[in-house]
């Protein structure tokens, strides 16, 4: 095992795993994490021992989101110029098939790295969505591209206007999750079809990756500029300001529309 600051990484057999780490904040992802995440998931998809690559969270939950406490107070032009995005268009290029592990919350950033990944396993307890709009916020990291190619504009507008948790029954219905298992097997099951995969045949695998993505993301590269600029743009916003300076003071928000 090696652990990095904020994830644990492993090898088992020939399946990867990369652990997020920062339990006390319900592994909220700050800009470090997903480096560490990119780093990991890019070595292994050149080491010649790894076939599939799995991403977790900790028993009770994936990600709560991205870290709230290190947006909160940032404007639109320094997220510009810092580019962060980037880091998460390294994840989308990995070859290698990515498996999530869904336990408790996969929200806000912790859902878009579950829509990073190829297939998701879910804990039958787990709940997911996009609660930015309850920030005065959006997704920044290709969400808005992704959900609506996994389930459909009406849906997705739906879901993602009203920012709720939806279990991860109806995440399963509406085709964003693979397979649910109880809590207590989820990892083993999700390693059992990890393992499976990774005795497929290697190119063939990495070439199927590579064509279904074209199929269902041809034009996620050009929506996905669209909505950085939009995420930005909620920077330059009060009710940004508002939204997570109400949620770290633990109190409702008082949106102004300005
Ligand atoms: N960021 C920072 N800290 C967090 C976050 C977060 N996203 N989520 C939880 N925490 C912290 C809490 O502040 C709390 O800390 P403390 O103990 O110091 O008060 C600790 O984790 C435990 O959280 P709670 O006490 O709130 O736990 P509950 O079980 O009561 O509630 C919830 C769990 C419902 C998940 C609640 O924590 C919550 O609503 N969290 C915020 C969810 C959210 O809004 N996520 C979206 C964030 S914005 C976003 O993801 C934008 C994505 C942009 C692109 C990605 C860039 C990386």
């Amino acid at each position: 095992m090696q652990n990095k600051e904020f994830i644990k990484t492993w090898v088992e057999g020939k399946v990867g795993v990369i652990q997020l780490d920062r339990p006390k904040v319900l592994n909220a992802i700050n800009t470090s994490m997903v480096r560490e995440i990119v780093e990991t998931a890019e070595s292994f998809d050149r080491e010649d021992d790894v076939m599939v690559i799995v991403i977790r969270g900790d028993e009770r939950t994936f990600a709560a989101g991205a870290d709230i406490d290190e947006m909160a107070e940032v404007d639109a032009v320094t997220m510009e110029l810092r580019n962060q995005f980037t880091d998460w268009d390294r994840l989308a290029i990995v070859k290698k098939p990515m498996i999530a592990a869904v336990t408790g919350y996969a929200f806000g950033g912790g859902f878009e790295l579950v829509l990073c990944c190829d297939m998701v396993f879910a804990s039958e307890n787990a709940q997911v969505g996009f609660p930015e709009v309850k920030l005065g916020v959006m997704p920044g990291a290709g969400g808005t591209q992704r959900l609506t190619k996994l389930v459909g504009k009406t849906k997705a507008l739906e879901w993602l206007w009203f920012g709720d948790a939806k279990p991860a029954s109806e995440a399963y219905d509406l085709g964003v999750i693979n397979r649910l298992f109880a809590p207590e097997v989820l990892f083993e099951e999700t390693m059992k079809v990890a393992h499976r995969l990774s005795e497929q045949a290697p190119i063939s695998v990495r070439l199927i990756k590579e064509s279904v993505n074209k199929a269902v993301d041809y034009s996620v590269y050009e929506g996905m500029q669209y909505e950085r600029k939009n995420f930005y743009m909620l920077f330059a916003t009060e009710d940004q300001k508002e939204g997570m300076a109400a949620f770290k003071e633990k109190r409702k928000p008082h949106f102004k529309g300005k």
